[in-house]
């Protein structure tokens, strides 16, 4: 007989860094009575963020949402964007909030990232980027989508939301592609409780950027262009160092967790756990560990919807990230272009999220992969 958890288990929990070092931060941002605009914090995250990424083109903001809003106003982005149904809705709402028409095609069943054929064979003349998501922490392929990019002189962005310490040839997956933006929220491995930055190819981006990020400001009397405000508080700057020097032991914790569900789980039929083993058999890059999606399918007794309210009553809360499709989300259904999705909702139906965050145990995984043997 399992028993419930005596507390709810949720998808994650933000990481939290030692509370003295913050008291001790908080302590110091009182004194300097700087509390947002660039302030003291803000710059000294921002160097050792430039240290992390080994490169200065990189800006921060309030949330990830503004940040890639931000990226596509200021590299001019316009027409249509191809971009991926199979993501939080924040990626496709930049678009639209930037007047552009996502045109939305299918993913990769392996990566459940864009497919690079679907992508090409969406390009008409009004095409202007490729809005591509590394999904669940896992690369887009890189190389494919940087040749039809190329080939058609099209941007490439990246959502890199979830990508937040993985690496690809032993530098950051923030330096493929014109521009990334990662999320810094509270449910992400890596955060500043909300967050975002961009890290970018073109230097000269930095400025307009930054202007647009503080109103369009240049000193005090001039307005460069139509900013908004994306600014990062002091507050969120603090948490974000500190627990920037945590990041090798955060992930090093997830891959024990991800190592524990893929032994606890191999053998239980109905349940597709290649997502979970993919990052750790390849040697192309060094994984984040970010999510635990599995994908649950005919062999299982269960519907995924079915086993999604069972563990409920074992007080874990799972995620159908990313169910439903954006396409199939009221304010998109029938006002986007779109190819065929089927493998994009064969995934988005099957496909549910499982606990992973830094106070979880292999024990508590080991006790939620038992729930779900039970079938
Ligand atoms: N692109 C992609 C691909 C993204 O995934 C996201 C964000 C973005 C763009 C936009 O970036 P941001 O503007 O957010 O920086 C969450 C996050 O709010 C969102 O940031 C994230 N993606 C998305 C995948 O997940 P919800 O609505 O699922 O969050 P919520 O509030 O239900 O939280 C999930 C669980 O986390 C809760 O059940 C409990 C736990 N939790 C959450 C918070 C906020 C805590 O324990 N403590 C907390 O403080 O969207």
């Amino acid at each position: 007989m399992i028993r419930p958890f005596d507390k709810p288990v949720y998808v994650t929990r933000p990481y939290l860094p030692d509370l003295k070092a913050y008291q001790d931060g908080i302590a110091e941002i009182w004194k300097n009575q700087w509390l947002t605009n660039n302030g003291p914090v803000h710059q000294r995250y921002v160097k050792n963020l430039e240290a992390f990424f080994g490169t200065e083109n990189l800006c921060v903001y309030t949330n990830g949402t503004l940040a890639l809003q931000i990226a596509l106003q200021g590299m001019g982005i316009k027409g249509e964007v191809i971009t991926t149904p199979f993501t939080f809705v924040a990626t496709a709402h930049c678009l639209c909030w930037n007047n552009i028409a996502p045109v939305f095609v299918d993913i990769d069943p392996e990566t459940y990232t864009l497919d690079p054929a679907a992508v090409e064979a969406a390009i008409t003349p009004r095409t202007t980027a490729i809005l591509a998501v590394h999904v669940f922490g896992n690369p887009c392929n890189l190389d494919a989508l940087q040749r039809i990019a190329d080939k058609h002189h099209l941007a490439l962005i990246y959502d890199a939301a979830h990508a937040f310490g993985v690496d690809v040839g032993g530098k950051s997956i923030g330096f493929f592609g014109d521009c990334s933006m990662f999320s810094l929220h509270s449910t992400k491995l890596y955060h500043s409780i909300e967050g975002g930055i961009l890290v970018f190819r073109n230097p000269a981006l930095k400025q307009v950027f930054a202007y647009l990020r503080n109103f369009g400001f240049k000193g005090e009397t001039e307005v460069m262009m139509v900013g908004t405000n994306a600014k990062m508080t002091e507050m969120q700057a603090l948490m974000g160092d500190l627990i920037l020097s945590d990041l090798p032991k955060i992930i090093a914790k997830r891959k024990m967790l991800t190592e524990a569900y893929i032994a606890c789980l191999k053998d239980v039929p109905g349940i597709n756990i290649h997502a979970l083993e993919a990052p750790l058999r390849q040697q192309v890059y060094t994984p984040n560990f970010a999510y635990v999606p599995v994908d649950i399918h005919e062999g299982y007794p269960l519907s995924r919807d079915a086993l999604y309210e069972k563990l409920k009553t074992f007080n874990v809360y799972t995620r159908r990230y990313f169910y439903p499709l954006l396409t199939d989300f009221t304010c998109y259904r029938g006002q986007v272009a779109m190819g065929d999705l089927s493998v994009a909702k064969r995934v988005a139906d099957g496909i549910l999220t499982l606990p992973i965050y830094y106070g979880l145990e292999t024990d508590d995984v080991c006790r939620i992969c038992e729930m779900i043997a039970g079938g």
